[in-house]
């Protein structure tokens, strides 16, 4: 990995930013985009726009198949069986709510039990929580262990014939926690349970195989994963997917519309209802096809390291309190912190007049600031375009922080 070389990819990594290099560590928010990324949109518009699955005309042909391109290369992605079990959505929060409001609307029953995790980003636990107050089913929500992983022995003791979803995030956003999702998945199965693995934070950073996991549901953004913004996916099972209605209709999701009948699209187009994102799909592609040029196992040891590195140093900085696992072996790059006596906005404005981007607040995951008696946490998070000297200036300016604010505390 030569990440200068790399870093030369992303234009907005050179940018100045009050009058500092730009330190980008937020991208467990959003990544930044290759220039790979950025030109096959603008080619897209340049040379062959056209809407998809439509027209009979050459423009129209390139896109549609450039369109589902990006379907076989997100499929490849995730090892998963066919293309027909992709759907592309908005993000990992519309995938999330296709199936609650397609399959898990159908099947949860009053009595039921939908088990998640504390760890659990809103977009995966709102919905069931929604859903189970409608239902008069009960949502159950597995503790972490004290260094912040999965409590695997709390959960096995939640699990019953009740329990009919479990929806675990593969890879917390506030923790970086990896969860351990194939022996999750194995024991929700041998409940009679489906599971719905998020894989938002996951996705982008750790080789994802849906067929090894075999989970029944997983959801991504695209976003996070160097693709363009509106864009996301969901793979299901075909099994699931022939056996729900579809989420959103209107055109697109039909084969023949007559009428007193609807007779919906094959798989995966009877999800799809209206034009889609193909810029979005397109531009995911590229950027599939980019993160495999780099090697994902040259990603995944890469950030490893930065992660050990941030991990180390980071602990260094006077009153700092991490969130999490601080064993780099069981989580990604991730660290949530806080500092003693100062609000993490404050350390997120100091920091951005160091021209250091990371992200301060309840990370969309109120339940875990509850849990850890804290309202909000500042979080730096790594990608593989991130550098030692990138975490180096970051604890400069923490101690920097610390001592402005060292009355304070
Ligand atoms: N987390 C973060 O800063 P969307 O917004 O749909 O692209 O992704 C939702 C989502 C779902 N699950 C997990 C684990 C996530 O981390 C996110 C998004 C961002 O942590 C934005 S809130």
């Amino acid at each position: 990995m030569d990440i200068e070389r790399i870093r030369k990819d992303f234009p907005v990594l050179s940018r100045i930013v009050r009058d500092k290099p730009l330190v980008y560590l937020d991208n467990a928010a959003t990544t930044q985009k290759p220039a790979v990324v950025i030109d096959a949109i603008a080619n897209l518009y340049r040379q062959y726009n056209s809407n998809v699955h439509r027209g009979v005309y050459l423009l129209a042909e390139e896109t549609t198949q450039a369109y589902e391109d990006s379907r076989e290369a997100l499929r490849r992605f995730i090892n998963a069986e066919s293309t027909q079990e992709i759907v592309f959505t908005r993000n990992a929060t519309e995938a999330i709510n296709l199936i609650a409001y397609t399959w898990a609307e159908a099947t949860i029953k009053a009595g039921d039990e939908i088990i998640v995790s504390i760890m659990e980003h809103h977009s995966n636990y709102v919905p069931w929580f929604r859903l189970a107050h409608k239902k008069g089913a009960a949502v159950k929500i597995i503790p972490s262990k004290t260094d912040g992983t999965f409590d695997m022995d709390a959960y096995k003791s939640m699990l019953s014939k009740k329990t009919k979803l479990v929806g675990i995030a593969h890879m917390s956003n506030v923790y970086g926690t990896i969860n351990p999702v194939k022996e999750i998945t194995s024991l929700a199965h041998k409940a009679g349970a489906a599971v719905v693995v998020d894989g938002a934070q996951s996705a982008p950073h750790i080789k994802i195989d849906v067929e090894d996991l075999d989970c029944d549901f997983f959801v991504l953004s695209g976003h996070k994963m160097l693709g363009p913004t509106g864009i996301g996916a969901l793979y299901a099972r075909k099994a699931y997917l022939e056996s729900m209605e579809p989420f959103l209709s209107g055109g697109e999701m039909i084969l023949r519309v007559t009428l007193d009948n609807v007779v919906y699209n094959e798989l995966p187009y009877k999800f799809e209802a209206g034009t889609p994102n193909y810029e979005g799909a397109i531009g995911l592609k590229a950027a599939i096809e980019y993160l495999e040029s780099l090697g994902r196992d040259n990603i995944e040891a890469y950030e490893r390291e930065l992660t050990a590195y941030g991990l180390e140093q980071m602990q260094k900085v006077p009153g700092i309190i991490i969130y999490g696992p601080t064993d780099p072996s069981k989580k990604g790059g991730i660290i949530a912190f806080n500092m003693e006596g100062i609000h993490s906005h404050d350390i997120g404005t100091i920091l951005d007049n160091e021209g250091i981007a990371i992200r301060a607040g309840h990370h969309c995951a109120q339940p875990l600031m509850i849990d850890c008696g804290v309202s909000a946490m500042a979080r730096a998070s790594f990608y593989f375009y991130n550098t030692k000297q990138e975490i180096d200036i970051l604890v400069r300016a923490l101690k920097k922080t610390k001592e402005l604010f060292g009355h304070v505390a």
